[in-house]
């Protein structure tokens, strides 16, 4: 089996004690960190299949999630970019009732290494928090909600909206599964994005 096909499996069966080590030994041997990014989101896509196919449990899920997290926190340093510029505070945050963070965590770990410093709210954000938090922070150019269910859908139009009635001059940034980009423009989001690395292209585009 190859580097990348066991951190695959790993990720997928939720041995999260054992995914940083094989992450370590798949990027020295010369594996590129996007690509073993790129099976540890195609392994949460095996997993949600699984899922839906009723194979696997919230629980089974839960642990696949965390493999995954520590496998992120290997590729971290291995994924910054240009970040040498400053183009303020983002503040980040996946909507209130939803507990999903995979998605939000690679999107800020991308906006932060654009040139953004982040700010992040955590899951299950209500829509006033970003407004208390944009308004308690330095120099807030962005705020980015993340979404992954339908049924937080409603949470994310309520954060745009209550952001936007708030006055305050940021931009807002949306995404996540079910979201697109014609309802990010209907709910009154500045920019929308289907994945970590073209958030971080988009909030750099609309914050300039
Ligand atoms: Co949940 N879950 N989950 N889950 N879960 C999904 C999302 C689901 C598709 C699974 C399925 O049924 N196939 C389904 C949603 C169906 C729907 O609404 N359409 C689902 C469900 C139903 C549920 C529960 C309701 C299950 C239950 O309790 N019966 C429950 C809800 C809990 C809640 O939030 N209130 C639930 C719970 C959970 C766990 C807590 C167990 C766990 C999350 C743990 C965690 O995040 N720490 C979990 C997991 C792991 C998943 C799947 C398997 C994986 C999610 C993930 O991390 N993907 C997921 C199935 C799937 O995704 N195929 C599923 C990898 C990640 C990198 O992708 O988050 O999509 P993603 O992020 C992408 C893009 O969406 C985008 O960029 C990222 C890639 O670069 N993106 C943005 C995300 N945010 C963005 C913001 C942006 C721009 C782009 O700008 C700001």
């Amino acid at each position: 089996m190859s580097k990348i096909e066991e951190v695959k499996v790993l990720v997928e069966t939720g041995k999260s004690k054992k995914v940083a080590a094989a992450v370590q030994e798949a990027l020295d041997a010369g594996v590129k960190a996007q690509d073993i990014l790129d099976a540890m989101v195609a392994s949460m896509g095996v997993v949600g299949d699984k899922f839906s196919a009723g194979e696997i449990f919230v629980p089974e899920m839960l642990i696949a999630a965390k493999a995954m997290s520590k496998g992120v926190e290997v590729l971290k340093p291995h994924m910054a970019g240009d970040s040498a510029s400053s183009l303020g505070t983002c503040v980040i945050g996946t909507v209130a009732g939803d507990l999903h963070d995979i998605g939000k965590n690679l999107v800020s770990m991308m906006i932060e290494s654009a040139g953004f410093t982040i700010v992040d709210l955590g899951v299950d954000v209500p829509a006033d928090k970003f407004v208390e938090a944009i308004k308690a922070n330095e120099n807030v150019t962005l705020v980015a909600c993340s979404g992954l269910l339908t049924t937080t859908m409603p949470a994310l139009k309520e954060a745009v909206q209550t952001i936007k009635a708030s006055g305050l001059d940021v931009k807002v940034i949306v995404g996540g599964a079910p979201v697109t980009p014609e309802y990010a423009a209907e709910i009154g989001a500045d920019g929308y994005a289907p994945d970590a690395g073209s958030a971080a292209v988009k909030a750099k585009e609309i914050v300039a």
